[in-house]
C-alpha cells in the first residue's frame, strides 16, 4: 500500500545525493518507511494500558481517566483543581492530558473503541488544553510558528498537542488546522514574520504534502524551516528531502524552534 510512495522518494534521493542515500540505507530507510514486515498490533488490555500510559499521581491519573472517558466537565474541574495547587501547565498537558488521550487511540487501534469515543476523549483533552492555555496568557512571547496537519491528513490530536506546549512555552501560534495545502502554509509564511512551520501527518499517503510544503517553503522563504512529526514520519523519511527537520516530541520542537530563532540551519540538524 505504502510502497509507491516509499520507492519514489527512495529513487528521487538516489539520484540527487548517492552518499546521503547510502548512509540512509545504513540506518535502516527503506525498513523506517515502508515499516515491512511490521508485526499485526497484540490486543493490550486496558487495565495494562493504563499502567503503561497513566501517571503514578494519583490526581493526575484522575485527569487521564476523565480524558479516557470523555467525561469534559470532570477533566475541567480536576484540571482547575491542579492548576489552584499551582501545578506546571506544561506538565498537566504532558502528563496528565495527554496520557488519557493515547489511552483511547490505542483502544481504538485495536478495535476496542470507536470514532465518538476518540471525539469525546479529544473534546474533553481540548477543555483542559484550554484552561492551560489561559493560565499561561500572560507570558512574553519569543517567536512565531505556524502548526498544520498535511492535505489529506485529518488527524490533528497530535498537532494540537504541538500547538499548545509551542504557545505555553511562548510562541505565537498560528494554527492552520488539517487538510492545509503547501500554497496556505507558504501564503500564511509570507504575510507574517515566522521563524518556524510545524507541520504533521500520522498518514502514508499524505506524508508527499510535507515534502511539498518544505521544498516550496525553500523557494519563497529560505529561512524558514519545517519541523515535521507525526507517527507516519521519521528522520530517515524527513532526510529525503531538504528545508525540513525531524522533530520526534513537541518539546523537542519547542527546543528546535529555539535553535533556529538564533540562526540555526535545517542542514545542521542532519
Ligand atoms: C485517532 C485516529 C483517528 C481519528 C482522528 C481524529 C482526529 N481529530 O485527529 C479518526 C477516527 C477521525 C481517524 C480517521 C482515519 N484514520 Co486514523 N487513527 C487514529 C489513531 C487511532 C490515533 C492517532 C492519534 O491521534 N494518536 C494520538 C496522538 C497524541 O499521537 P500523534 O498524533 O502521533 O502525536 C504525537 C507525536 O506523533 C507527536 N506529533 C504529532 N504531530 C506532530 C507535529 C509536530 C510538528 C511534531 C514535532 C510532533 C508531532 O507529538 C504527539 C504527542 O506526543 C491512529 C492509530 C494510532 N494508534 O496511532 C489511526 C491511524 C493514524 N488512522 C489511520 C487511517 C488509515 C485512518 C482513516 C483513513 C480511516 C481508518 N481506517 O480509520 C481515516 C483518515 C481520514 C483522513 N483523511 O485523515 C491509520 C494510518 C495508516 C497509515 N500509516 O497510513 C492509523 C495509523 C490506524 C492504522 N493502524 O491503520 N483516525
Amino acid at each position: 500500500m505504502r510502497s509507491d510512495i516509499v520507492i519514489e522518494r527512495i529513487e528521487s534521493l538516489r539520484l540527487r545525493d548517492p552518499k546521503r542515500y547510502q548512509e540512509l540505507i545504513k540506518e535502516g530507510m527503506a525498513y523506517e518507511q515502508g515499516e515491512y514486515g511490521k508485526e499485526e498490533k497484540k490486543k493490550i488490555p486496558l487495565q495494562d494500558l493504563e499502567k503503561e500510559y497513566f501517571p503514578k499521581d494519583a490526581a493526575y491519573a484522575k485527569i487521564s481517566k476523565a480524558v479516557l472517558d470523555g467525561k469534559k466537565a470532570d477533566v475541567v474541574k480536576l484540571t482547575k483543581e491542579q492548576l489552584s495547587a499551582g501545578k506546571d501547565p506544561v506538565d498537566i498537558v504532558s502528563n496528565a492530558l495527554m496520557p488519557g488521550i493515547q489511552v483511547q487511540c490505542e483502544l481504538y487501534d485495536q478495535g476496542e473503541a470507536y470514532v465518538p469515543n476518540i471525539l469525546m476523549s479529544n473534546s474533553a483533552m481540548l477543555g483542559g488544553i484550554d484552561l492551560c492555555k489561559e493560565k499561561l496568557g500572560n507570558i512574553p512571547r519569543t517567536g512565531k510558528v505556524i502548526t498544520f496537519v498535511a492535505e489529506g491528513d485529518l488527524h490533528d490530536i497530535g498537532k494540537n498537542i504541538v500547538a499548545a506546549i509551542m504557545s505555553a512555552n511562548g510562541y505565537d501560534v498560528t494554527d492552520l488546522g488539517r487538510d492545509v495545502p503547501a500554497a496556505k502554509v507558504s501564503e500564511t509564511v509570507m504575510n507574517d514574520k515566522i521563524d518556524m512551520v510545524c507541520g504533521s501527518t500520522l498518514m502514508s499517503t499524505t506524508k508527499p504534502g510535507l515534502v511539498e510544503t518544505a521544498e516550496l517553503l525553500l523557494k519563497k522563504a529560505p529561512k524558514v524551516p519545517v519541523a515535521c512529526g507525526g507517527a507516519a514520519v521519521s528522520k530517515q523519511f524527513v532526510d529525503t528531502f531538504d528545508n525540513a527537520i525531524y522533530t520526534k516530541s513537541p518539546l523537542i520542537t519547542v527546543s528546535t524552534a529555539n535553535a533556529v530563532r538564533t540562526g540555526k540551519s535545517w542542514k545542521e540538524f542532519r
